[in-house]
């Protein structure tokens, strides 16, 4: 498969001035009449032919200035139009194609989703609408006709802003025209047709235009959508309020979809959804789909800016609007919720999906140099360690300068597609400072390790930190350059911080790691202290830091940073769990540790629930993989984590069920963060009831589902009777499913959490659900449900002894790349980890994977994956 290189990139040869679409929608005969008007690019190369992309496409016919073009003037395959004979001037190329939305299964292109028609392009679909320059860097104003027939697609969107729309004479069909003003790149442009209901208002933006949001539905869902309108209307505040961005058009729109391969896509003005992250009423979506919906909706709409305003010059500098635009959406959540839990959360994520992809044969630098399938590279570390360095260069200029080179990459670059350098530069313009040191983190892969020492001298009242920095090898890239680190820190006591008399370390508390190695000293330390280092997760890094228990106790009681306290006490039971897995018995160590949680829980529950449930949920099993490395058995680590729990469980028995009944909930249902703290800490409790007492908590469990009165207490409720084998789970998983039956996202939790059971007889459960009336091959988040949780979440039955695990991905893989190539590639991504796994496992993973790379006609997705799994 040909390789496509950062350092090969060149200009177009041609622009496109603008272009007209005319689109006439049929379930399985879609005609496409595209009208370009082109002209060479002084930049290209003044004697290239006219090459257009394509992908699976079926040409109709070709005209120039209105006037057919003979077959022998070009050469068209499904994959490219490449026209030799061509005025030397600005002029109009038309192209009719043919298109099929019902069979369309990649969904990718324009498809029909449950009756409703619509379009992913992004990266590269719009070439299976029509043969076109598709590349980031050509952005041309769209005007677009859409005509369907009137009953099956009343609605008819498109980008920018409505303009004439009327029936088409002597027949059932009519059409709608969308001009949208703003230059885009074709991964940018969206249709939607179908029946659709909708809920929608009136935006004032700050300079006083009106703007009328809407979110579309499938019809009868319009109660579902109220939540997704209120994000938006806070998310297109929050963005003049905080980085002084105004929307643009007159209308803005969402629709969402049930067949969807990703979250969310931000096209101009019509931004299409998973109906998973638009959907949500109190008995359908739990605390956590609501967050979901609003971080989505907020992410989509603040590509408005970073995406689209300013677009990417090559799918390399992907980070530029992914990993800015995860900042900014980050950045939202935290000021409409916790900041503390909502940082947590964004590092737990981090670490689950980036590190394991950083420390595997996966491994890619945020700004990759190179990809087959670029696809693929829609990953965790562009998106999610992309986020943390633009966090990162926050911490080393300051807010202010930030905000500053944020204003002057706006300015600047308005209307362009850029390129890390463009942005990188506003903040070197800002700040004054070289960002040339620190932009290696965009080309350099892997996590680096960072090693910090203490020492303090007693008599000279000094506290010395020595720092080292080593990041180990990744794919294609052997040897590792030192990078720049912003360590924020702190010295804390049982009195708390103490202040800090060290001229390495600015007024903001934070030194700056640029060297292999380094050491710092602090003068005037009247105690020996305990160091808080990486407060708030100031880099992306791992940390080792010889802390014992007594002083990491102290930082989760002490310590002015909550982050550091949440991670004190991860890093006291990750360790516990370590040597538990190594065959020691820890249970004084533990019960010792649990103690000090219950005095935590007894000060904290009260006031942060939520910060209270992050410190009493344990490390999770893919952190414990992480922290032991190699040589994995699954089984021990997931023993080892029930013991603890167990432990953890009879300390804290005192509080749990008191504490369980006083956090229960009396008023109506709110989504809002203090209210989904409060469940999330009694979920919590429910979990620890019944993972030492299974009798009562089946009992709580059942009793809580009865009560319910909202989608997070009845599914948590349901999630512990999961761990609980008997009549009384099965029962309320035959219940739950029929009570459910209609609902598709509902099921998907219900789905999901019968995958990931821990239990050897998974693997018939799991054929049983796909015998579901509900489950389809053809549905992303139907798959995902079943093999994706079962995948990502059930480590000890994906990587079983016996290697039915991973054959039963194996088998579904070959099936589904048939069908949707990129929901196949995703998912094998699973295998990310193989060569960590002990003994036989490896030899079975291996062959999988072996025997998926045999299949003949193998999508590039796929294979890429695969190939560089096997690498
Ligand atoms: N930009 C889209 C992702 C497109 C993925 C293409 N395979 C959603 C987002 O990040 O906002
Ligand atoms: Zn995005």
């Amino acid at each position: 498969t040909p390789i496509v290189r950062l350092e090969d990139y060149r200009p177009s040869d041609f622009h496109i001035e603008k272009v007209h679409l005319d689109i006439s929608l049929h379930p399985t005969e879609t005609r496409v009449i595209s009208t370009i008007t082109l002209l060479r690019n002084p930049a290209g190369n003044p004697s290239a032919p006219l090459a257009l992309d394509g992908d699976e496409l079926v040409l109709k016919s070709v005209k120039i200035e209105g006037e057919e073009v003979s077959p022998s003037d070009y050469e068209a395959t499904p994959q490219s139009l490449v026209i030799r004979k061509f005025p030397e001037r600005v002029f109009d190329l038309t192209i009719e194609t043919a298109l099929n939305p019902t069979a369309n299964t990649k969904l990718m292109g324009l498809y029909r989703s449950n009756g409703i028609y619509c379009t992913q392009c992004e990266a590269e679909g719009f070439r299976r609408i029509t043969y076109f320059l598709d590349r980031p860097d050509v952005m041309t104003v769209y005007t677009t006709r859409l005509e369907a027939d009137r009953n099956d697609a009343p609605v008819l969107l498109g980008n920018g802003n409505p303009n004439e729309r009327g029936d088409v004479p002597d027949s059932n069909r009519h059409y709608a025209i969308w001009h949208d003003p703003f230059p885009k790149p074709a991964y940018l442009f969206a249709v939607v047709g179908g029946n659709l209901d909708h809920v929608g208002k009136t935006f004032k933006t700050m300079s006083g235009r009106d703007v009328d949001i809407a979110v579309y539905v499938e019809k009868g869902k319009g109660d579902r959508a109220d939540y997704a309108l209120d994000a938006l209307e806070r998310s297109m505040r929050w963005d003049e309020q905080t980085f002084g961005r105004e929307y643009d058009l007159e209308v803005f729109n969402v629709v969402a979809v049930s067949d969807f391969n990703m979250g969310a896509m931000e096209n101009k003005g019509l931004n299409i959804f998973n109906d998973k992250y638009v959907l949500a009423s109190s008995e359908t979506a739990t605390d956590g789909d609501y967050a979901g919906i609003e971080s989505v909706i907020a992410h989509e709409y603040f590509h408005n800016w970073t995406g689209n305003r300013i677009t990417c010059r090559d799918w390399f500098q992907l980070c530029l609007k992914e990993g800015l635009t995860v900042f900014r959406d980050q950045e939202f959540s935290a000021d409409e919720r916790s900041r503390p839990v909502c940082r947590i959360s964004d590092i737990k994520t981090l670490r689950a999906r980036q590190f394991p992809e950083d420390a595997g044969p996966l491994a890619h630098p945020v700004r990759p140099p190179q990809y087959s399938e670029i696809n693929n590279f829609y990953t965790a570390t562009v998106y999610e360690k992309g986020a943390e360095l633009v966090r990162m260069l926050k911490t080393l200029i300051g807010a202010d300068a930030f905000r500053k080179g944020m204003d002057i990459y706006f300015d600047s670059c308005d209307g362009t597609a850029a390129t890390m350098e463009d942005f990188l530069g506003a903040f070197e313009q800002s700040s004054g400072k070289d960002l040339s040191h620190f932009a290696k983190w965009y080309g350099q892969a892997g996590t680096p390790h960072i090693t910090v020492k203490g020492h303090y001298d007693a008599t000279a009242k000094t506290y010395k930190l020595d720092f080292t920095q080593v990041t180990q090898p990744t794919p294609g890239q052997p040897s590792k350059e030192p990078l720049v680190i912003p360590v924020s820190l702190g010295l804390v006591t049982s009195k708390g911080d103490l202040p800090l008399d060290c001229s390495s370390v600015n007024e903001n508390g934070v030194f700056v790691l640029d060297k292999a190695s380094d050491s710092i000293v602090f003068s005037n330390v009247s105690e020996e202290p305990v160091p808080s280092v990486f407060r708030n997760f100031s880099a992306p890094v791992k940390v080792s830091l010889e802390l014992d228990s007594k002083d990491l106790l102290t930082l989760l009681v002490h310590d002015s940073d909550p982050f550091n306290r949440w991670q004190a006490a991860q890093t006291i039971a990750t360790r516990l769990l370590v040597r538990m897995v190594n065959g020691e018995d820890c249970k004084a160590e533990i019960e010792a540790f649990a103690s000090s949680l219950l005095e935590f829980t007894n000060e904290t529950a009260a006031s942060d629930p939520a910060f209270t449930a992050l410190v009493l949920t344990m490390p999770g099993e893919s952190d414990i993989i992480q922290e032991i490395g190699s040589d994995i058995d699954p089984d021990a680590i997931f023993k080892s984590r029930t013991i603890l729990k167990r432990i953890l469980s009879s300390v804290l028995s005192p509080v749990l069920v008191p504490l369980y009944n006083s956090l229960a909930n009396t008023g109506p249902y709110s989504p809002d963060a203090a209210s989904a703290g409060k469940r999330s800490l009694r979920n919590l409790l429910l979990d620890l009831i019944a993972c030492n007492n299974s009798a009562e908590g089946e009992k709580l469990a059942q009793a809580q589902i009865q009560s319910a009165t909202n989608m997070t207490e009845h599914f948590a409720a349901l999630s512990v009777l999961s761990h609980i084998p008997g009549n009384a789970r099965e029962n309320a998983f035959t219940e739950f499913g029929k009570r459910y039956s209609n609902e598709p996202l509902v099921l998907d939790k219900w789905f999901a959490l019968q995958a990931v059971i821990p239990e050897e007889s998974v693997l018939g459960r799991i054929e049983r659900l796909t015998q579901n009336p509900a489950y389809a091959i053809s549905n992303p988040n139907r798959v995902r449900a079943v093999y994706g949780a079962f995948a990502m979440s059930n480590l000890t039955q994906f990587n079983r002894a016996d290697g039915k695990g991973y054959d039963l991905l194996a088998d579904l893989a070959i099936k589904l790349d048939k069908i949707n190539p990129q929901i196949t590639a995703r998912l094998l991504t699973a295998f990310g980890s193989w060569r960590r796994m002990n003994g036989v496992r490896q030899a079975h993973a291996e062959a999988a994977l072996k025997r998926i790379a045999a299949q003949p006609d193998l999508s590039r997705d796929t294979s890429d994956i695969v190939q560089r799994s096997l690498a």
